[in-house]
């Protein structure tokens, strides 16, 4: 291993990246010196230096490198030990010039001389590339690949910014980012993972190290990415789509899945910080339900504590806590409660927090041992050390009071840690944390090492907490601040945005590129946190927020009222059918969610999830700035907001493939494929179809996907109520038609003794007519439908009567402008049908 002395560019790259004196050595793997064939893969030295590239399944790498013999600590906070421990064998490929192997689907070589590392597919596509070796400095270290000019990366959970990650570079070091904005970094969430695309290709890259670290897309180096972190392990996963949608599903099986939320958290969620009297969160309810506003949450922030410490009720402005959750439940409400990690220190005062932390020394250390103390909103504070497991077990009986109080959800905030009368916005780097855990080694830690880690670790802690009081129950937890993996515990927000259009715009990229990171269930403070937003920016916010995984309504102190109803009549009826709409489309987005459960596919997606290949040169269409504000919400309905929200000129939707249904009208997107929206002839490199929008304050352009079966519910107030009437399946014709639809009760694991009910349909349009199947109900759970309304778009039948398979019954059609339907009954056994 060779001493380095680097060039100057490299070096102050390294040097602002580390902040480390210009004298520490760097040293490089950069001569193998010795190799050693592994089943699974390969070991190879450079010197003292040791580098092991293993296969844990034929498209997932993993690549760990130490300065000295002794490899990292094989243990993980994101990755599950089940893809640790997995293991494929390789056929080892070795030449004059470079040692490696190959799996079924990938070829890994090393250069001898250099050490560099390349990663192709077995076509012999560069994946990726060494530009050169892996460096250390100190304890510090970086990785450089090159970036080709077509190269475009996603990723790292909701940081600022456009979409794509090139040309940009990123700290990841939790933060209280309170009034961040498009170019702040970093905020509250450290996930060090991407997923690079080009010409269709996608892979992933997982960096699996909590401390300080970052990631360099280009902006220091012109065609040179890089990554590296402070210190900790050289500890990375590399793995191959070359479907984007395999990258994100490779992902989830190395740190999980979300887990299946509660049906009444895709409901729509009220907030403020705070309503601060049980009368004003009564009033907030009723006004909801008297206003048919549909809604499920309420949120009760700060002021509901005694001097703002966790787990305790100011009874002054509560007086009767426990009645008020019981009534709005009657109410058809679930309460989400704020319970922040910091512990009021308050000794003598009977704070069981405290005085049982205490007892069972539970709290973070000073290096002397003493009790770190921080202030936050309870005053002094000290704060548990996460990362023990004996502590997030006391942590979670905390929570057995408000859980048996019938409060629903808790929402975890200030975990990045937040700490105030600090410049640093957090604990000192040398506070003492402890490693208890199963699986890894025993040890204490710096902060440097677990601040990352912290808010996930929290999270768990509440997650696995509420699991353990009432095991038949689906937990919901929020959270501000994670780390890769943390989608196994939490949903999440964006945190502390702002009331302008910029922030609606930003919210996009920022669920985008969270689902793609593993957080599925998320969304962003809905109307802005910081300041009063005006009218209409309010109401585009909760139209693009029906269509977003968590729509919650959530303000600061002191700012102007940001209920739905705030403003008027005329913007509370736009709202309300935005909100109303959401709430039809229940069954769609719960369905989406049990996928998500099941397989880590976000529900918000980019578009080229769903169309890699949408483009003729198969680059993302998401980066076109025209479709920057485009979204899908499942593989199936396509937002499609203005580029700019305040702008007032007409602009071009561009769509991912040729066959699209306006949502509201149920129109075909009909433009001839080789004409743009403006009749103008489009290039070779555009899409398929676009259509001219005008931008309307009432009117979110929404479209369905050719080949989509929707379903969707009569409205309800609450998804606690039963909806009332048919079950609605519109069919949009087109290519490959089927859909699909996922129920169960909603609240319990009872599904996974098989009470839930899934019903996978699908049609085919052929030269007699549609044919349409409705599958069977299966599984044990009851539908709450006798009867199926089947609408269908696109076509349009000459007879005026359906046929129903193995029954000389025949049912009449209803038509209209865009649309003929039949109501049909539904027994769970499937119905045929044939439209002629
Ligand atoms: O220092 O609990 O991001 O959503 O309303 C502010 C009060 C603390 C920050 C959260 C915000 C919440 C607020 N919290």
């Amino acid at each position: 291993m060779a001493h380095r002395f680097f060039a100057s560019l490299c070096c102050s790259l390294f040097l602002s990246f580390t902040g480390v004196a210009a004298s520490a050595q760097s040293t490089a793997f950069d001569h193998i010196t010795q190799t050693h064939a592994l089943p699974n893969g390969v070991d190879l030295r450079d010197g003292a230096a040791r580098m092991e590239i293993t296969a844990l399944r034929d498209n997932v790498l993993r690549i760990r490198i130490s300065q000295t013999e002794q490899l990292p600590e094989d243990a993980s906070w994101a990755v599950l030990d089940s893809a640790r421990h997995s293991t494929v064998s390789v056929t080892a490929e070795n030449s004059d010039a470079t040692v490696g192997f190959a799996t079924r689907w990938l070829r890994v070589a090393v250069e001898r001389n250099t050490g560099r590392m390349t990663i192709r597919d077995r076509d012999g596509n560069v994946l990726q590339q060494d530009a050169r070796p892996v460096e250390f400095h100190g304890n510090a270290f970086r990785f450089y690949k090159t970036m080709p000019l077509d190269e475009h990366y996603f990723g790292l959970g909701d940081k600022t910014g456009p979409l794509d990650r090139r040309d940009q570079a990123f700290t990841l070091w939790n933060t209280d980012a309170y009034g961040f904005q498009e170019s702040t970094d970093p905020i509250y969430k450290s996930i060090p993972y991407f997923m690079g695309f080009r010409s269709g290709r996608a892979f992933g890259v997982l960096m699996d190290n909590t401390w300080r670290s970052s990631f360099d897309f280009g902006k220091q180096l012109r065609d040179v990415y890089s990554y590296g972190a402070e210190n900790g392990p050289l500890d990375c996963y590399f793995f191959y789509g070359p479907d984007p949608k395999q990258v994100v599903e490779t992902y989830a099986w190395l740190t999980g899945t979300p887990p299946l939320p509660p049906l009444w958290t895709l409901g729509f969620q009220q907030s403020r910080y705070s309503y601060d009297s049980q009368a004003r969160v009564m009033q907030i309810a009723d006004r909801l339900r008297s206003d048919q506003i549909p809604a499920d949450a309420i949120y009760l922030d700060i002021d509901y504590q005694y001097k703002n410490r966790p787990f305790t009720v100011d009874k002054q402005r509560f007086p009767d806590f426990s009645g008020m959750v019981q009534q709005l439940k009657a109410k058809h409400f679930h309460v989400v409660a704020i319970t922040d990690l910091h512990i009021a220190k308050a000794p003598g005062e009977d704070y069981r927090p405290y005085d049982t932390g205490m007892a069972g020394d539970e709290f973070v250390k000073n290096p002397d041992g003493s009790v770190y103390t921080g202030v936050v909103w309870p005053g002094p504070s000290v704060f548990p050390d996460f990362t023990r497991q004996q502590t997030r077990a006391w942590w979670g009986g905390l929570y057995h009071d408000f859980y048996h109080l019938g409060i629903a959800g808790f929402w975890n905030d200030m975990n990045e840690p937040a700490i105030f009368e600090t410049p640093t916005k957090t604990m000192p780097l040398d506070v003492v944390h402890r490693i208890e855990e199963p699986g890894f080694t025993k040890r204490t830690a710096t902060h440097a090492e677990i601040h990352n880690v912290y808010g996930m670790q929290n999270t768990r802690g509440t997650f696995e907490g509420l699991l353990r009081l009432e095991p038949n129950q689906r937990p919901f937890v929020l959270t501000r601040a994670s780390y890769a993996g943390g989608q196994r515990y939490a949903a999440t927000w964006t945190g502390d945005n702002s009331s302008t259009w910029n922030h609606l715009r930003l919210t996009t990229p920022m669920l985008e590129n969270l689902g793609l990171s593993g957080f599925a269930f998320s969304g962003a403070d809905v109307g802005g946190f910081a300041g009063t937003p005006q009218k209409d920016l309010l109401t585009k916010w909760l139209e693009v927020a029906a269509f977003q995984p968590i729509d919650r309504d959530h303000t600061e102190k002191n700012s102007g009222d940001q209920e739905p109803w705030v403003g008027g009549a005329d913007a509370e009826a736009i709202r309300r059918r935005y909100i109303e709409e959401r709430y039809r489309l229940m069954p769609y987005l719960y369905t989406l969610a049990e996928e998500t459960s099941r397989t880590g596919l976000p529900m918000v997606r980019p578009l080229f999830l769903e169309f890699p290949d949408a483009l003729p040169d198969r680059h993302p269409i998401d980066v076109d700035a025209s479709a920057s504000q485009e979204f899908l919400l499942g593989p199936d309905l396509l937002i499609a907001g203005a580029p700019f929200p305040d702008k007032m000129d007409d602009y071009d939707v561009e769509f991912p493939s040729a066959q699209w249904y306006n949502y509201w009208t149920g129109e075909k997107v009909g433009k001839p494929a080789a004409l743009k929206g403006n009749g103008q002839p489009q290039s070779s490199s555009g899409p398929v179809l676009t259509t001219r929008v005008r931008p309307d304050l009432a009117t979110l352009p929404v479209f369905v996907r050719g080949g989509t079966i929707l379903p969707l519910a009569p409205l309800t107030q609450s998804t606690m109520d039963t909806p009332q009437g048919p079950l609605t399946l519109r069919i949009y014709t087109g290519d490959h038609c089927h859909g699909s639809l996922y129920l169960d009760d909603g609240t319990t694991y009872n599904y996974r003794r098989g009470e839930y009910l899934r019903m996978d349909s699908s049609c085919q349009l052929n030269s007699t007519g549609l044919e349409v199947h409705l599958g069977p109900h299966q599984g044990s759970y009851p539908a709450w439908w006798k009867e199926v309304r089947i609408e269908v778009y696109g076509w349009s039948p000459q007879k005026d009567q359906v046929a129903v398979q193995s029954s000389t019954a025949t049912l009449p059609l209803e038509k209209s402008v865009n649309c003929v339907s039949v109501t049909v009954p539904d027994n769970g056994r499937g119905v045929d049908l044939q439209f002629r």
